[in-house]
Protein backbone atom coordinates (compact mmCIF):
# COMPACT_ATOMS: atom_id res chain seq x y z
CA UNK A 1 0.00 0.00 0.00
CA UNK A 2 1.66 3.11 -0.91
CA UNK A 3 -0.22 5.16 1.56
CA UNK A 4 1.75 6.39 4.80
CA UNK A 5 -0.90 7.66 7.51
CA UNK A 6 1.60 8.80 9.54
CA UNK A 7 1.53 11.77 8.00
CA UNK A 8 -1.65 12.99 9.01
CA UNK A 9 -2.38 15.60 11.23
CA UNK A 10 -4.95 16.33 13.54
CA UNK A 11 -5.06 17.87 16.66
CA UNK A 12 -6.85 17.05 20.00
CA UNK A 13 -9.87 16.93 18.37
CA UNK A 14 -11.94 14.31 17.11
CA UNK A 15 -10.56 13.32 13.42
CA UNK A 16 -12.89 13.37 10.32
CA UNK A 17 -12.18 11.30 7.62
CA UNK A 18 -14.02 12.61 4.55
CA UNK A 19 -15.02 10.00 1.96
CA UNK A 20 -16.01 10.69 -2.18
CA UNK A 21 -17.19 8.04 -3.85
CA UNK A 22 -18.50 8.06 -7.47
CA UNK A 23 -19.83 5.65 -10.08
CA UNK A 24 -16.67 3.34 -9.53
CA UNK A 25 -17.39 2.82 -6.08
CA UNK A 26 -21.29 0.72 -7.67
CA UNK A 27 -19.55 -0.67 -10.93
CA UNK A 28 -18.48 -4.25 -9.78
CA UNK A 29 -22.32 -4.08 -8.07
CA UNK A 30 -23.52 -4.26 -12.00
CA UNK A 31 -24.74 -0.55 -12.07
CA UNK A 32 -22.93 0.99 -14.98
CA UNK A 33 -20.55 4.13 -14.70
CA UNK A 34 -21.37 7.03 -16.56
CA UNK A 35 -17.87 7.69 -18.58
CA UNK A 36 -16.16 4.34 -18.65
CA UNK A 37 -15.70 2.81 -22.65
CA UNK A 38 -19.47 0.59 -21.32
CA UNK A 39 -20.36 4.19 -19.38
CA UNK A 40 -24.11 5.89 -19.63
CA UNK A 41 -22.75 9.18 -21.49
CA UNK A 42 -21.20 6.85 -24.23
CA UNK A 43 -24.97 5.89 -25.37
CA UNK A 44 -27.34 8.94 -24.16
CA UNK A 45 -26.41 12.95 -24.24
CA UNK A 46 -26.55 14.12 -20.67
CA UNK A 47 -27.94 17.20 -21.94
CA UNK A 48 -30.78 15.48 -23.26
CA UNK A 49 -31.50 12.98 -20.49
CA UNK A 50 -30.08 14.85 -16.84
CA UNK A 51 -30.63 18.52 -17.33
CA UNK A 52 -32.62 20.92 -16.26
CA UNK A 53 -33.51 21.91 -19.84
CA UNK A 54 -33.88 18.58 -20.19
CA UNK A 55 -36.66 18.04 -17.98
CA UNK A 56 -38.53 20.79 -19.28
CA UNK A 57 -38.53 19.68 -23.15
CA UNK A 58 -39.17 16.22 -23.07
CA UNK A 59 -40.19 15.29 -19.79
CA UNK A 60 -40.99 11.63 -20.57
CA UNK A 61 -38.00 11.10 -21.90
CA UNK A 62 -35.83 12.23 -18.45
CA UNK A 63 -38.78 9.86 -16.83
CA UNK A 64 -37.86 6.57 -18.80
CA UNK A 65 -34.39 7.30 -18.90
CA UNK A 66 -34.60 7.57 -14.60
CA UNK A 67 -37.51 4.57 -14.70
CA UNK A 68 -34.80 2.17 -16.37
CA UNK A 69 -32.21 3.08 -14.09
CA UNK A 70 -33.88 2.71 -11.53
CA UNK A 71 -35.43 -0.75 -12.60
CA UNK A 72 -31.49 -2.06 -13.86
CA UNK A 73 -30.21 -0.91 -10.25
CA UNK A 74 -33.32 -2.75 -8.04
CA UNK A 75 -31.29 -6.56 -8.33
CA UNK A 76 -27.91 -5.00 -7.61
CA UNK A 77 -26.41 -5.88 -4.15
CA UNK A 78 -23.27 -4.19 -1.93
CA UNK A 79 -19.91 -5.30 -3.01
CA UNK A 80 -17.06 -5.91 -0.83
CA UNK A 81 -15.73 -1.61 -1.58
CA UNK A 82 -19.51 -0.42 -0.09
CA UNK A 83 -18.82 -2.56 2.83
CA UNK A 84 -15.36 -1.69 3.97
CA UNK A 85 -16.65 1.86 3.99
CA UNK A 86 -19.96 0.71 6.34
CA UNK A 87 -17.72 -1.07 8.55
CA UNK A 88 -14.95 1.30 8.64
CA UNK A 89 -17.54 3.84 9.67
CA UNK A 90 -19.06 1.56 12.65
CA UNK A 91 -15.33 0.43 13.80
CA UNK A 92 -14.65 4.00 14.46
CA UNK A 93 -17.58 5.55 15.31
CA UNK A 94 -16.16 5.74 19.26
CA UNK A 95 -13.62 8.35 18.41
CA UNK A 96 -13.41 8.97 14.78
CA UNK A 97 -15.98 11.22 12.45
CA UNK A 98 -16.61 9.79 8.68
CA UNK A 99 -18.71 12.05 6.84
CA UNK A 100 -19.19 9.72 3.28
CA UNK A 101 -20.74 11.93 0.58
CA UNK A 102 -21.81 9.77 -2.63
CA UNK A 103 -22.18 11.55 -6.31
CA UNK A 104 -24.46 8.07 -6.93
CA UNK A 105 -28.00 7.82 -6.67
CA UNK A 106 -28.24 3.86 -6.16
CA UNK A 107 -28.94 2.57 -2.33
CA UNK A 108 -26.30 0.36 -2.16
CA UNK A 109 -24.83 2.31 0.82
CA UNK A 110 -27.91 1.68 2.54
CA UNK A 111 -28.00 -1.48 2.09
CA UNK A 112 -24.55 -2.31 3.23
CA UNK A 113 -25.38 -1.08 6.69
CA UNK A 114 -23.45 2.08 6.19
CA UNK A 115 -24.80 4.14 9.26
CA UNK A 116 -25.05 7.39 7.35
CA UNK A 117 -24.09 8.50 3.61
CA UNK A 118 -25.41 11.53 2.04
CA UNK A 119 -26.34 12.17 -1.52
CA UNK A 120 -24.77 15.32 -3.25
CA UNK A 121 -26.44 14.24 -6.82
CA UNK A 122 -29.84 12.95 -5.08
CA UNK A 123 -31.21 9.25 -4.86
CA UNK A 124 -33.19 6.65 -6.39
CA UNK A 125 -35.31 6.22 -3.53
CA UNK A 126 -37.15 9.64 -3.12
CA UNK A 127 -38.90 11.40 -5.39
CA UNK A 128 -39.60 15.44 -5.34
CA UNK A 129 -42.75 17.78 -6.10
CA UNK A 130 -41.57 20.04 -9.33
CA UNK A 131 -44.04 22.64 -8.00
CA UNK A 132 -43.73 22.96 -3.79
CA UNK A 133 -40.29 21.44 -4.15
CA UNK A 134 -41.09 18.97 -1.55
CA UNK A 135 -39.22 15.49 -1.33
CA UNK A 136 -40.57 12.14 -0.32
CA UNK A 137 -40.05 8.59 -0.92
CA UNK A 138 -40.81 7.28 -4.60
CA UNK A 139 -43.91 5.48 -5.03
CA UNK A 140 -43.79 3.17 -8.40
CA UNK A 141 -42.02 5.02 -11.23
CA UNK A 142 -41.78 8.40 -12.75
CA UNK A 143 -44.92 8.98 -15.57
CA UNK A 144 -47.62 12.28 -16.13
CA UNK A 145 -50.20 11.09 -13.87
CA UNK A 146 -48.60 11.52 -10.32
CA UNK A 147 -50.58 13.12 -8.49
CA UNK A 148 -48.07 14.49 -4.94
CA UNK A 149 -49.69 13.54 -2.09
CA UNK A 150 -49.86 17.31 -0.36
CA UNK A 151 -50.66 20.04 -3.12
CA UNK A 152 -52.35 18.40 -5.30
CA UNK A 153 -50.37 19.23 -8.38
CA UNK A 154 -50.51 16.96 -11.33
CA UNK A 155 -49.45 16.36 -14.83
CA UNK A 156 -45.56 15.74 -14.40
CA UNK A 157 -45.66 17.19 -11.04
CA UNK A 158 -43.41 14.43 -9.10
CA UNK A 159 -40.18 13.97 -10.56
CA UNK A 160 -36.98 12.19 -9.76
CA UNK A 161 -34.98 13.74 -6.45
CA UNK A 162 -31.77 13.91 -8.39
CA UNK A 163 -29.69 16.94 -8.75
CA UNK A 164 -29.45 17.50 -12.65
CA UNK A 165 -27.11 19.18 -14.80
CA UNK A 166 -27.80 23.15 -13.90
CA UNK A 167 -29.19 22.52 -10.38
CA UNK A 168 -27.22 22.93 -7.37
CA UNK A 169 -25.96 19.77 -5.77
CA UNK A 170 -27.05 19.20 -1.90
CA UNK A 171 -24.99 19.80 1.09
CA UNK A 172 -23.07 22.79 -0.62
CA UNK A 173 -23.86 24.87 3.11
CA UNK A 174 -21.83 22.32 4.72
CA UNK A 175 -19.58 20.90 2.99
CA UNK A 176 -17.07 23.08 2.27
CA UNK A 177 -16.43 23.70 6.07
CA UNK A 178 -15.93 19.83 6.62
CA UNK A 179 -13.17 19.31 4.09
CA UNK A 180 -11.42 22.02 5.65
CA UNK A 181 -11.75 20.38 8.80
CA UNK A 182 -10.73 16.43 7.26
CA UNK A 183 -7.65 14.69 8.29
CA UNK A 184 -7.57 13.02 5.21
CA UNK A 185 -9.98 13.28 2.02
CA UNK A 186 -10.82 10.43 0.01
CA UNK A 187 -12.02 9.79 -3.26
CA UNK A 188 -12.97 6.81 -4.63
CA UNK A 189 -14.48 5.31 -8.34
CA UNK A 190 -15.02 8.72 -9.61
CA UNK A 191 -13.50 10.68 -12.91
CA UNK A 192 -13.52 14.40 -11.28
CA UNK A 193 -15.08 15.06 -13.97
CA UNK A 194 -18.22 16.56 -12.71
CA UNK A 195 -18.47 20.15 -10.51
CA UNK A 196 -18.34 21.23 -8.05
CA UNK A 197 -17.44 17.63 -6.97
CA UNK A 198 -14.26 17.68 -8.71
CA UNK A 199 -13.16 20.84 -7.15
CA UNK A 200 -13.31 18.92 -3.60
CA UNK A 201 -10.29 17.89 -3.26
CA UNK A 202 -8.82 21.77 -3.47
CA UNK A 203 -9.85 22.01 -0.25
CA UNK A 204 -8.25 19.48 1.60
CA UNK A 205 -4.30 18.63 3.06
CA UNK A 206 -3.96 15.27 3.01
CA UNK A 207 -5.72 13.73 0.06
CA UNK A 208 -5.91 10.04 -1.62
CA UNK A 209 -7.32 9.27 -5.10
CA UNK A 210 -8.33 5.67 -5.42
CA UNK A 211 -9.95 5.06 -8.62
CA UNK A 212 -9.14 1.99 -11.98
CA UNK A 213 -7.93 4.20 -14.64
CA UNK A 214 -4.31 6.00 -14.33
CA UNK A 215 -5.49 10.15 -13.91
CA UNK A 216 -4.09 12.79 -16.64
CA UNK A 217 -1.59 15.34 -13.79
CA UNK A 218 -3.94 18.18 -14.56
CA UNK A 219 -6.47 19.80 -12.54
CA UNK A 220 -8.35 18.55 -10.75
CA UNK A 221 -6.17 15.34 -10.27
CA UNK A 222 -2.58 17.19 -9.56
CA UNK A 223 -4.34 18.51 -6.40
CA UNK A 224 -4.06 14.72 -5.08
CA UNK A 225 -0.86 13.83 -2.52
CA UNK A 226 -1.62 9.93 -3.03
CA UNK A 227 -2.89 8.11 -5.69
CA UNK A 228 -4.21 4.12 -5.54
CA UNK A 229 -4.82 2.66 -8.55
CA UNK A 230 -7.39 -0.69 -9.09
CA UNK A 231 -10.43 -2.15 -8.67
CA UNK A 232 -12.40 -0.66 -5.10
CA UNK A 233 -13.33 -3.78 -3.81
CA UNK A 234 -9.64 -4.87 -4.16
CA UNK A 235 -8.01 -1.57 -2.55
CA UNK A 236 -10.32 0.04 -0.58
CA UNK A 237 -10.53 -2.82 2.06
CA UNK A 238 -7.05 -3.26 3.26
CA UNK A 239 -6.33 0.55 3.12
CA UNK A 240 -9.09 1.67 5.18
CA UNK A 241 -7.98 -1.29 7.56
CA UNK A 242 -4.41 0.54 7.53
CA UNK A 243 -6.07 4.02 8.08
CA UNK A 244 -8.28 1.95 10.94
CA UNK A 245 -4.93 0.93 12.64
CA UNK A 246 -3.32 4.62 12.40
CA UNK A 247 -6.16 6.27 14.08
CA UNK A 248 -6.33 4.00 16.57
CA UNK A 249 -2.59 3.88 17.21
CA UNK A 250 -2.97 8.00 17.51
CA UNK A 251 -5.62 7.60 20.11
CA UNK A 252 -3.51 5.61 22.21
CA UNK A 253 -0.78 7.82 22.31
CA UNK A 254 -3.26 11.23 22.66
CA UNK A 255 -2.63 12.23 26.37
CA UNK A 256 -5.37 11.58 28.32
CA UNK A 257 -7.81 14.50 29.05
C1 LIG B 1 -23.95 23.08 -10.44
C2 LIG B 1 -27.57 13.14 -11.81
C3 LIG B 1 -24.17 25.32 -9.69
C4 LIG B 1 -27.94 11.90 -11.10
C5 LIG B 1 -25.42 14.13 -12.33
C6 LIG B 1 -17.68 24.55 -12.40
C7 LIG B 1 -18.27 24.79 -11.17
C8 LIG B 1 -19.60 24.47 -10.95
C9 LIG B 1 -20.36 23.89 -11.98
C10 LIG B 1 -19.79 23.62 -13.20
C11 LIG B 1 -18.44 23.95 -13.41
N1 LIG B 1 -18.14 23.60 -14.68
C12 LIG B 1 -19.24 23.03 -15.25
C13 LIG B 1 -20.26 23.06 -14.41
C14 LIG B 1 -21.61 22.55 -14.68
C15 LIG B 1 -21.81 21.07 -14.37
C16 LIG B 1 -20.62 20.22 -14.66
O1 LIG B 1 -19.86 19.88 -13.77
N2 LIG B 1 -20.45 19.82 -15.92
C17 LIG B 1 -19.34 18.96 -16.27
C18 LIG B 1 -19.83 17.90 -17.27
C19 LIG B 1 -18.22 19.82 -16.79
N3 LIG B 1 -22.18 20.90 -12.98
C20 LIG B 1 -23.47 21.04 -12.63
O2 LIG B 1 -24.37 21.35 -13.38
C21 LIG B 1 -23.80 20.79 -11.15
N4 LIG B 1 -24.54 21.89 -10.65
O3 LIG B 1 -22.81 23.28 -10.70
O4 LIG B 1 -24.79 24.04 -9.90
C22 LIG B 1 -23.63 25.44 -8.33
C23 LIG B 1 -22.74 24.52 -7.79
C24 LIG B 1 -22.24 24.69 -6.52
C25 LIG B 1 -22.62 25.75 -5.78
C26 LIG B 1 -23.51 26.67 -6.31
C27 LIG B 1 -24.00 26.54 -7.60
C28 LIG B 1 -24.67 19.54 -11.00
C29 LIG B 1 -23.85 18.30 -11.20
C30 LIG B 1 -24.70 17.04 -10.96
C31 LIG B 1 -25.22 16.54 -12.26
N5 LIG B 1 -25.92 15.28 -12.08
N6 LIG B 1 -26.20 13.06 -12.26
C32 LIG B 1 -27.71 10.71 -11.98
O5 LIG B 1 -28.28 10.69 -13.08
O6 LIG B 1 -26.97 9.82 -11.56
S1 LIG B 1 -23.78 14.02 -12.77
C33 LIG B 1 -23.21 12.43 -13.08
O7 LIG B 1 -21.78 12.52 -13.06
C34 LIG B 1 -23.53 11.42 -12.03
O8 LIG B 1 -24.45 11.82 -11.09
C35 LIG B 1 -22.23 11.19 -11.30
O9 LIG B 1 -22.50 11.33 -9.97
C36 LIG B 1 -21.40 12.33 -11.74
C37 LIG B 1 -19.92 12.07 -11.62
O10 LIG B 1 -19.61 10.92 -12.39
P1 LIG B 1 -18.68 9.81 -11.70
O11 LIG B 1 -19.37 9.31 -10.50
O12 LIG B 1 -17.32 10.37 -11.53
O13 LIG B 1 -18.71 8.66 -12.79
P2 LIG B 1 -17.76 8.50 -14.07
O14 LIG B 1 -18.37 7.45 -14.93
O15 LIG B 1 -17.49 9.85 -14.64
O16 LIG B 1 -16.38 7.97 -13.46
C38 LIG B 1 -16.33 6.70 -12.83
C39 LIG B 1 -14.88 6.49 -12.41
O17 LIG B 1 -14.77 5.27 -11.69
C40 LIG B 1 -13.91 6.40 -13.57
O18 LIG B 1 -12.79 7.23 -13.32
C41 LIG B 1 -13.50 4.92 -13.60
O19 LIG B 1 -12.15 4.75 -13.99
C42 LIG B 1 -13.66 4.54 -12.15
N7 LIG B 1 -13.96 3.12 -11.93
C43 LIG B 1 -14.74 2.30 -12.69
N8 LIG B 1 -14.78 1.07 -12.11
C44 LIG B 1 -14.05 1.14 -10.97
C45 LIG B 1 -13.52 2.44 -10.85
N9 LIG B 1 -12.73 2.82 -9.83
C46 LIG B 1 -12.45 1.90 -8.90
N10 LIG B 1 -12.92 0.63 -8.94
C47 LIG B 1 -13.70 0.22 -9.95
N11 LIG B 1 -14.16 -1.05 -9.97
Amino acid sequence: MEVNFKELTFKGERPLVFILSGAGLSAESGIPTFRDANGLWRKYDPKELASIGALERHTQDVFDFYNERIKNAEPCRPNAAHIAIAEFQKDVAAFCDVIHVTQNVDNLNELAGSPRVFHLHGDFQTSQCRKCKKTFPRIGFYQREQVYPDCGANNFAVRPNVVLFGEIPYGMDWIPSYLKKACVFISVGTSGTVYPAADFVRETKVSLRINLDLDPLIHPYSKFNHRVYGKCTETLPPLLDELKKELITRLKEKPAE
